[in-house]
């Protein structure tokens, strides 16, 4: 008999508020789930990660400008596109920390771009199987270990971010589930695993399709 191609892998998205717990979940699911990768957006080690590093640390000088930095974030996951879609027709599962839906939240907020703007240059990357928004109370986020000193760790900043984050769920297609993210590790990653379950099942029986 001929050999079966492998079947496609998943596409799954954490995203969040900061210091919801995404990398800390990304490993978790990482471990469950066989062939699986974690991406992390923005991947700093590229040239244009790189250029990104440089804005959030503020050592770009002068400071990039809003338009120029939100295209970068996008290109950043332009850049790695090839590779992923080799990886997942390869049946390898990704698991992103971060994607398009923080490229928009996070520029929005800043106030002087478009949310139309703002997701066009996304338009035609994959849409993932299954996105896990994992949110957190303003409150419990300031329990928690400090900001760093990075442009947008700012609590202000944070509160703008978590209200556009409820436009992009409303308006931006795929399947979300939003996690409490405020419970204990173990109880996210139960709730978190429920929902990536039901994203594996799909991708199993659906193809790939493009963000529209
Ligand atoms: N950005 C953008 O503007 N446009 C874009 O297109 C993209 C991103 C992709 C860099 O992101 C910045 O880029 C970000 C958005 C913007 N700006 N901000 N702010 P980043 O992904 O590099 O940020 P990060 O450094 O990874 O941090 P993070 O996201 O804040 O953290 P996290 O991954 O969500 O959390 P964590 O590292 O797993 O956990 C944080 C702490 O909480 C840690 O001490 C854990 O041990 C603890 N923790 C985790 N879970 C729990 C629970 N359940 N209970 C108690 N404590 C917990
Ligand atoms: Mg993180």
């Amino acid at each position: 008999a001929t050999p079966q191609p492998p079947t496609r892998g998943a596409l799954i998205v954490i995203e969040g508020l900061d210091r919801a717990g995404k990398s800390t979940q990304c490993s978790r699911l990482q471990q469950r789930i066989p062939n699986s990768r974690i991406i992390k957006f923005p991947d700093r080690s590229t040239p244009i990660g790189q250029l990104i590093n440089n804005y959030l640390t503020s050592a770009s000088s002068p400071p990039l400008t809003d338009q120029a930095i939100h295209l970068l974030f996008s290109a950043n996951r332009w850049e790695l596109l090839p590779s992923l879609l080799a990886a997942l027709s390869a049946g390898e599962t990704l698991i992103l920390d971060r994607y398009i839906y923080s490229g928009i939240s996070f520029s929005v907020a800043k106030g002087a771009l478009s949310y139309e703007y703002c997701r066009s240059p996304d338009v035609g990357l994959p849409l993932p199987d299954g996105i896990i928004f994992l949110d957190l109370p303003p409150d419990v986020a300031a329990e928690r270990a400090g900001f760093g000193g990075e442009r947008y760790e700012k609590r202000e900043m944070q509160e703008k971010v978590r209200e556009v984050f409820k436009t992009v769920r409303e308006r931006e297609q795929g399947e979300w589930t939003v996690v409490d993210a405020s419970a204990s590790v173990e109880e996210v990653t139960e709730r978190v695993w429920a929902a990536t379950e039901k994203a594996l099942r799909w991708a199993r029986e659906n193809e790939l399709r493009e963000i529209e």
